[in-house]
């Protein structure tokens, strides 16, 4: 035992040695050459089977064109049938020095691309990866073309490009607030009876407050100054919308009238890239009130969501209250935003919880709880975590961060990598692969991944020169020197008091900040180097500090907590009024742990059955629950009624068909806004129940764990329909069902009650036993005679009850079984002690068609 445990500390010893190795320019050069060898296969692979559509598919090894293949959802809305891929790439050929690639994919665009597609696009994909991949582009062909030795004949035509999509998408801006529409048909604007958009009434933060880089950009470049004016428009309005008391800023807000829709707040998934453009705008443009927005909200952000080293999401109007326990991977991005702020203690703490994570689970997962564990296992290639990982290295020059590089590029050719290109994962938990390879991919991750493992002096340009914006297309700090074209629309500055310390008016950097203190970095992470308790056994998690509302008398809310069995030590008395600042505010430290969610939370499998004929229950599909809506677990009988398809299929918008909706079951397509915003909008229709169908493609029980359906951080209550989920090819055979038949009905219930299955069988503990009856007991000779007689497996406390269920459905299991076999084999021989198939353990069971 002992000798074990010496050899284990000394493993875990040398692993994080080599972790903090320094890396030789060899290693570094072999590392690089294996990104330029996967970038290869990546473009080279989308190039060869998906050009010129917008994605590749790199199960199937051909284009995703949006309409020939089954929709997805709102992710499908980033598909305008522009060759997105080939635009997102262009500046990342560039940087990885492929020249001669980029003069062709350059000439591709010129000749292939059209802009005016009848398609509906969001707004803001479309202006971070194709507008931003054209700016990219041209700024880069500029570059070349004015060295004299490339691109000699290139006459600004990306930039025009750009210009023609600036327009396409400022139809979005025609609202009353001016923040925009999330969608745009790319020919027919937003208000057109032919747009098919223009009905939505929300839009993410992040949505509304990514356009000023590539906005600002577009107006400088080409002398148009209409672009900006508007992005910074939707930055005032959002500005002016942040909850005063609080400072943060919401998830969701309604375009028309400015209220907030969704008010949870945190730097992940529908905020994100907000506050990036804040923080880059001021580098960018030079516009001081930028940085005093970013500094105000940092400061917010600091004091309630980030809670070292994890980043939860709260509610805006009541910050000290989590709404989440689990965190998204989106958020990754943010150690990279904290070091260009320079803030590298967080930075260093939550991308080391990062890595944690990616080391238990090969990849981040697209949700994780606040102990580590998957809450949703999808990883579609995302670049945040390579992002922060490039920018820490920047920062510290810490060999650590070379090795972690190592690691992704490691897994992804390990865990990604198919033979026609990356695919994405669809589960961290089964490392299945989903259908898809996003142009992020080649646009963000290939970038990042290479720089990191490059000297300045190996890349054609000055990195330093650049910004990068949120897709990592790079725009060059120069503009900033560039006035607008108009200079009536300069910001308002901010009159709010706020914090100051040593970093509110520096001047942001990515520069090694401590190159004469080498461990600067290690001596932070080490606290948490066991964190999701790889490599050692699980710890608790940190304490953490909250602040609670105080009575005069001051011990009012610890002692109401404790009452409620939350056990509080008083952390200090400063902050009991004695500076006179923090009146009112009683600093403690929750010494309770968060709640423990355990590690695969038992989902109870529930069933859609189909119960009209033809199908005469003989047709279940296993589903999904949810964790709000009615419980079907509560109700004996399940839920029945016929199903309808919801318009809009997604239910994110108003329900078109509420009158025919009436009374059934509605089938709702996922994606695009939330299950609970869905559940209410098709409740309020008339609906009696839900069906959710998976939107991502080919996705069914077989190869998908069950998950259960969350609501939206904000209190679910008033949802008290049954909900249930269908992965997609359970949906597709709901739905085929419904398209033949008309009025199917189904029953939604937990499975284990599914009809005509009241109980899981077991061996009815019954013996046959052959026996020649006596001669001349007949005419015709000896017979044979079986007798059924009662078996001895049967376990003592099982006997009664068992004894019971065998006079109530021996003899029809029995000839079930029976039936079954006489199916497939005329000489079958009935067997009484074979169970009727039950789901198997993990609750998967048989889609039977
Ligand atoms: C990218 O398109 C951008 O980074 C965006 O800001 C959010 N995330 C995706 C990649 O994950």
């Amino acid at each position: 035992m002992l000798l074990e445990a010496l050899l284990l500390a000394f493993l875990l010893g040398w692993a994080s040695g080599q972790e903090s190795q320094h890396m030789t320019p060899e290693e570094k050069t072999v590392i690089r050459n294996q990104i330029v060898e996967m970038f290869d296969h990546a473009y080279g692979s989308y190039m060869k089977y998906a050009y010129p559509a917008d994605e590749l598919m790199p199960l199937s090894c051909r284009g995703r064109v949006r309409g020939l293949e089954p929709n997805r959802g709102d992710i499908d809305d980033s598909l305008g049938k522009f060759s997105l891929t080939l635009i997102d790439t262009l500046d990342t050929l560039v940087v990885l020095n492929k020249l001669d690639e980029f003069e062709e994919g350059v000439r591709k665009t010129l000749k292939d691309v059209r802009l005016d597609n009848d398609v509906v696009v969001s707004v803001f994909e479309t202006n971070i990866r194709v507008l931003g991949g054209l700016l990219g582009a041209h700024v880069m062909a500029d570059m070349l073309r004015q060295r004299g030795e490339r691109m000699q004949w290139y006459e600004d035509e990306l930039l025009h490009m750009a210009k023609e999509l600036g327009h396409r998408l400022l139809p979005a801006f025609n609202t009353t607030s001016g923040l925009p529409y999330p969608r745009v048909n790319l020919r027919y604007g937003v208000v057109n009876p032919l747009s098919r958009t223009g009905t939505e009434s929300d839009t993410c933060t992040a949505c509304a407050g990514t356009m000023i880089l590539e906005f600002a950009a577009l107006s400088r470049l080409s002398g148009e100054a209409l672009f900006e004016e508007h992005a910074r428009k939707a930055l005032d309005v959002l500005w002016e919308k942040r909850q005063r008391g609080s400072d943060l800023v919401g998830t969701v807000i309604n375009i028309h009238n400015g209220d907030w829709v969704r008010r949870d707040s945190g730097v992940g998934a529908g905020i994100d890239s907000y506050y990036e453009y804040l923080m880059k705008a001021y580098i960018l443009l030079g516009d001081s009130v930028f940085l005093e927005r970013f500094n105000i909200h940092y400061s917010a952000i600091m004091k309630y969501i980030s809670q070292p080293p994890l980043l939860l999401n709260v509610h805006m109007h009541n910050p000290t209250v989590s709404v989440r326990t689990w965190m998204d991977s989106l958020l990754a991005f943010f150690p990279g935003l904290q070091v260009l702020r320079g803030d590298l203690k967080p930075a260093i703490e939550t991308h080391e919880m990062l890595y944690q994570v990616t080391k238990q689970h090969k990849f981040l997962p697209e949700a994780f709880t606040t102990e580590f564990r998957v809450h949703w296992g999808q990883h579609p290639l995302r670049p945040e975590f390579a992002e922060s990982t490039y920018y820490l290295y920047k920062a510290t020059g810490d060999p650590y961060y070379l090795r972690v590089g190592q690691s992704i590029v490691e897994k992804l050719n390990a865990y990604a990598r198919v033979p026609c290109g990356f695919a994405a994962v669809q589960d961290v938990r089964t490392g299945t692969h989903e259908d898809r390879m996003d142009s992020f991919f080649l646009a963000e991750m290939f970038k990042y991944l290479y720089l990191l493992f490059s000297e300045k002096s190996q890349l054609p340009f000055d990195i330093d020169d650049y910004i990068f914006t949120t897709e990592a297309h790079l725009l060059p700090v120069s503009l900033s020197t560039t006035q607008p074209p108009c200079q009536a629309n300069a910001t308002e500055s901010v009159s709010v008091a706020h914090e100051e310390d040593l970093f509110t008016y520096s001047c942001p950097s990515a520069q090694t900040l401590f190159p004469n203190n080498p461990s600067f970095a290690k001596t932070i992470r080490d606290g948490y180097k066991y964190l999701t308790g790889v490599g050692r056994a699980f710890n608790s998690l940190p304490v953490r500090e909250i602040e609670l509302p105080l009575h005069d008398d001051g011990m009012e809310p610890v002692e109401f907590l404790k009452s409620m069995g939350i056990s509080l030590t008083p952390l200090d008395q400063v902050a009991l009024g004695e500076t006179g600042e923090h009146k009112g505010v009683y600093r403690v430290k929750l010494v309770a742990e968060m709640s423990h969610v355990p590690e695969e939370e038992e989902v109870v499998p529930h069933i859609v059955q189909l119960i009209s004929p033809p199908f005469l229950g003989r047709t279940v599909l296993t589903a999904g629950p949810a964790k709000f809506g009615m419980d079907l677990t509560k109700h004996e009988h399940g839920v029945k009624g016929s199903i309808m398809k919801a318009s809009p299929y997604t239910a994110c918008g108003p329900i078109e068909n509420a009158e025919q909706l009436r009374g059934h079951i509605a089938l709702a397509l996922r994606g695009d806004c939330m299950f609970a915003g869905k559940a209410r909008r098709l409740q309020e229709a008339g609906a009696t129940g839900i069906i959710f169908i998976d939107h991502r493609e080919g996705s069914n029980i077989e190869d998908s764990p069950l998950f259960q359906m969350v609501g939206d951080g904000e209190p679910t209550a008033d949802v008290t329909l049954p909900l249930v989920f269908l992965f997609s090819r359970e949906g597709a055979l709901l739905t085929a069902a419904l398209e033949e038949h008309h009025n199917v009905d189904v029953l939604l219930l937990p499975k284990e009650r599914q009809l005509g299955h009241d109980k899981p069988e077991k061996p009815l503990g019954m013996n046959i036993k052959f026996r020649l009856a006596g001669e001349g007991g007949g005419a015709k000779g000896p017979t044979l005679e079986f007798v059924l007689e009662k078996g001895e497996m049967l376990l003592e406390e099982e006997e009664e009850e068992e004894e019971q269920d065998q006079e109530l459905v021996g003899d029809a299991t029995l000839q079930k079984n029976c039936e079954m076999a006489s199916d497939d084999d005329e000489t079958a021989v009935c067997d009484s002690s074979t169970p009727t198939p039950s789901p198997d353990s993990n609750g998967r069971a048989n889609a039977h068609p």
